[in-house]
């Protein structure tokens, strides 16, 4: 359970677990959630962890600090052993590939069962967050927000597409609402959080590398936009009566991406929603889910101002309301010199070229590892709010993410378990 074959074949394992028979997804506080995470943990105790799932659902694996650590190891880690954390997110977005989130948390459970008899100088623990993604109800990060202590008491009336709201789902899930707050974990309890991920981009394998570190994250804004016209008759009613929801739209989607692609930055409309949608109707109200994310928080907000005054000139040029709400809102993240330091050590160590001299866990970040700013959110941004964190990026084929063609290669995975094995023990030399 230690090879990057190993690692693979549980990613294929967990596939298994999905809302539907011909594509992947799997979600928040679902049955898949509670067999994924039943089967997760037997991996997690192969590898002499003790399991337990905390009262936001997410899962997790803990060595302690163990009879083998030295004295000194103990009063370094404290009383109860402050904790290195790795892990990833075990949940999907609709028809997900095999490796966003779940390749994060078993390399994780691969790389405890290495050094399960290393005398590390603080508690290991591995962690499966739940609702990275934030596919059942519309917004993300709140397994390891719930975890970073940042649960948003808004959260609990959000619905999924049946109506089921979230405080529902946490006590069909055998979770007490009341009792989330018992998930936040406090700085002093953490060492620092390391996350494995896949690039979900094209720049590693674009530079033949395959892995690198990552340096910052992209924050997302999510926002429902809900334009209301007119529904009228498709054949009798003439164009200069006509106040076209969707007409209105396809505008708004196109100035969005001009103005994101003018600022460098991202702005995606994922889903549509057109009401009544018949064909001999003319859309009187269409609903639109908006992605606005940048390399920095005031360039994403600047973004979003500048789509939302477009927004409102197009419709009102048609006579279309224009309405805009936001559903989710991630602080970009940076990750700390000190993890990305020991992130860029075991990317030497894994080349074999060894950890630099010149400075403790390694030459500094990018001199010759690359350090990369990461335009997809992880879980990493949730725990920065209380605990450093550090990242190692995989290459992935062509760039695929968020679909069934997502992939690795087996030697790169093999190399990212010796590069975080490498990484952990950089940590444990500081
Ligand atoms: O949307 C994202 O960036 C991440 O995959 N949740
Ligand atoms: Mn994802
Ligand atoms: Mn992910
Ligand atoms: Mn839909």
């Amino acid at each position: 359970m230690t090879s990057a074959r190993w690692v693979l074949d549980r990613c294929a394992d967990l596939t298994r677990f999905s809302a539907g028979p011909d594509h992947l997804e799997r979600t928040y506080l679902t049955p898949q959630h509670a067999a994924a995470n039943a089967t997760v943990a037997g991996w997690m105790r192969a590898a002499g962890l003790d399991t337990e799932t905390d009262a936001a659902g997410n899962l997790w694996g803990r060595r302690g600090l163990g009879s083998a650590a030295p004295a000194a190891f103990r009063q370094k880690a404290g009383a109860r052993g402050a904790a290195l954390v790795l892990g990833s997110h075990l949940d999907t977005v609709p028809d997900a590939g095999a490796f966003d989130g779940p390749l994060g948390v078993v390399l994780a459970i691969a790389v405890a069962e290495r050094l399960r008899d290393a005398p590390l100088p603080f508690a290991l623990e591995v962690v499966g967050f739940w609702d990275e993604e934030g596919t059942r109800f519309g917004t993300a990060l709140m397994g390891s927000s719930a975890v970073a202590g940042r649960w948003d008491a808004a959260w609990w009336d959000r619905q999924d597409a049946d109506g089921v709201t979230v405080r529902e789902a946490f006590e069909r899930f055998g979770l007490a609402p009341g009792r989330v707050g018992e998930a936040a974990r406090r700085p002093e309890d953490l060492v620092g959080y390391l996350e494995a991920h896949i690039e979900q981009g094209p720049r590693l394998e674009a530079a033949g590398l395959p892995l690198g570190y990552v340096t910052s994250i992209a924050g997302a804004r999510r926002f429902v936009l809900t334009l209301t016209g007119e529904a009228r008759h498709a054949g009798g009613t003439p164009y200069e009566r006509r106040k076209d929801a969707l007409a209105a739209a396809s505008e708004v989607i196109l100035a969005a991406e001009r103005l994101a692609r003018e600022a460098g930055a991202l702005a995606t409309v994922g889903d549509v929603h057109v009401h009544p949608g018949a064909v001999n109707v003319i859309p009187g109200r269409v609903e639109l889910t908006l992605d606005v994310r940048a390399h920095d928080d005031a360039g994403r907000d600047a973004l979003v101002t500048a789509i939302e005054a477009a927004g409102r000139e197009h419709c009102a040029g048609r006579g279309v309301a224009f309405d805009l709400a936001e559903t989710h809102r991630a602080p970009s993240a940076v990750c700390s010199d000190r993890l990305s330091r020991a992130v860029s050590a075991g990317i030497r160590a894994a080349r074999r070229d060894g950890p630099g001299e010149d400075a403790p866990g390694g030459a500094a970040p990018g001199q010759d590892v690359p350090g990369l700013w990461s335009p997809a959110g992880h879980d990493a941004m949730a725990m920065a709010a209380v605990t450093e964190v550090g990242m190692l990026f995989i290459r992935c084929h062509d760039g695929i993410s968020h679909h069934p063609a997502e992939s690795v290669r087996e030697d790169d995975v093999a190399a990212a378990l010796d590069a975080f094995e490498a990484a952990v023990l950089a940590v444990a030399r500081e």
